[in-house]
């Protein structure tokens, strides 16, 4: 083939492959390894099926600081430092902070100074234009066109919602990685008996998104416990070494030191990796609404397959439950270990 041709041929293909990519935008409570926004990340920034428009933070996990600094030591270590990050929502919108948050898990509410992240305070700063900002504004360039991976409390995305009426129609998607299903199995919360964490810290904000009518992939904590995240599959994880398994090695490698007998659940990993290969998880089209009632059932989801009463206006959507697992752990790996830009 004449070498023209050739090189025209794979240009077209290169700019069919770059055409293919999901634009998203990336929302999260981000934490450093162990924690699951993180390895998260990391799969996204890993996955050629990607272009990630941006990164932005919101206070989860842990206070909006560490989230912003974390992150930003993050795209350093994967050598993305290019992707931009925007700062989000400090507070979530209503809740207020209690006794019950303070012992209980998560520091959403700490003013602490973030800790160093391996290797030291990135160089890399965040951007001037706030979360809510670069969200409204890169969704409304682009109607119909960016997927959002929400997978922090979802105070960002109900501001965004909040800004701009046209926002909620010029969504692509939005996964998030929140809520628990009662109605299937596994379906109790890890912060209280029947809330998850993410929608607990910011119910309002749930509740504002989940009703905004955004077409929505929900991965509640029903898909997140098909996982188990055991110390062979870490060692198998760690086998090949580049700077992003050197990280695992550091801060995930611990975690089993302590405990190695201990198998660990994935969150937003699965939440990112359904968007990459659907088949991976099973889903059930159902309407999900949050409890903000501030007494026993705040921030619960419920999920339900026909409205029902106090339920009128909430939305259907896809509700992940069940994780073909080892395929799932083995393109998590596959991604994991590929080499770093
Ligand atoms: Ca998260």
């Amino acid at each position: 083939m004449p070498r023209l041709i050739l090189t025209l041929l794979t240009a077209l293909s290169m700019t069919a492959l770059a055409e293919d990519r999901i634009p998203i935008i990336f929302d999260t409570d981000f934490v450093m390894p162990p924690h699951d926004d993180s390895m998260a990340l990391m799969l996204a920034l890993q996955s050629p099926e990607f272009e990630i428009l941006g990164v932005t933070t919101v206070a989860g996990n842990e206070s909006l600081e560490r989230a912003t600094s974390d992150v930003l030591r993050m795209l350093e270590i994967a050598n993305q430092a290019e992707i931009p990050v925007h700062v989000g929502a400090d507070m979530p919108l209503v809740h207020a902070k209690s006794d019950f948050a303070v012992r209980k898990y998560g520091k959403w509410y700490s003013d602490e100074t973030p800790p160093m992240p391996p290797g030291g305070y990135a160089k890399k700063q965040a951007e001037d234009e706030s979360a809510v900002s670069f969200i409204v504004r890169t969704v409304m360039a682009d109607p119909g066109e960016v997927t959002i991976v929400a997978i922090g409390p979802l105070t960002n995305i109900a501001q965004a919602i909040r800004a701009e009426p046209e926002f909620a129609a010029s969504v692509k998607q939005l996964i998030i990685m929140g809520g628990a299903i009662a109605l299937l199995p596994d379906g109790a919360g890890n912060i209280t008996p029947n809330a998850e964490f993410n929608f607990w810290v910011d119910p309002e904000a749930a509740y504002v998104t989940l009703r905004s009518g955004i077409p929505i992939e929900l991965s509640p904590l029903n898909v997140s416990r098909k996982s188990a995240l055991t110390l062979d599959w870490y060692k198998k994880m760690v086998a090949v070494d580049n700077p992003l398994t050197a990280l695992l090695v550091e801060t995930l490698g611990k975690r089993f030191d302590q405990e190695p007998d201990r198998s660990w659940l994935m969150y937003d990993q699965i939440a990112v990796a359904s968007l990459i290969d659907a088949s991976l998880v099973t889903t059930e089209p159902l309407y999900v609404d949050v409890n903000i009632d501030h007494g026993i059932s705040y921030g619960v989801s419920v999920g339900g397959r026909e409205i029902w009463p106090g339920a009128e206006g909430a939305s259907k959507m896809n509700v992940q439950y069940d994780l073909d697992w080892p395929r799932f752990i083995d393109m998590f790996i596959d991604r994991i270990q590929r080499p770093v830009p």
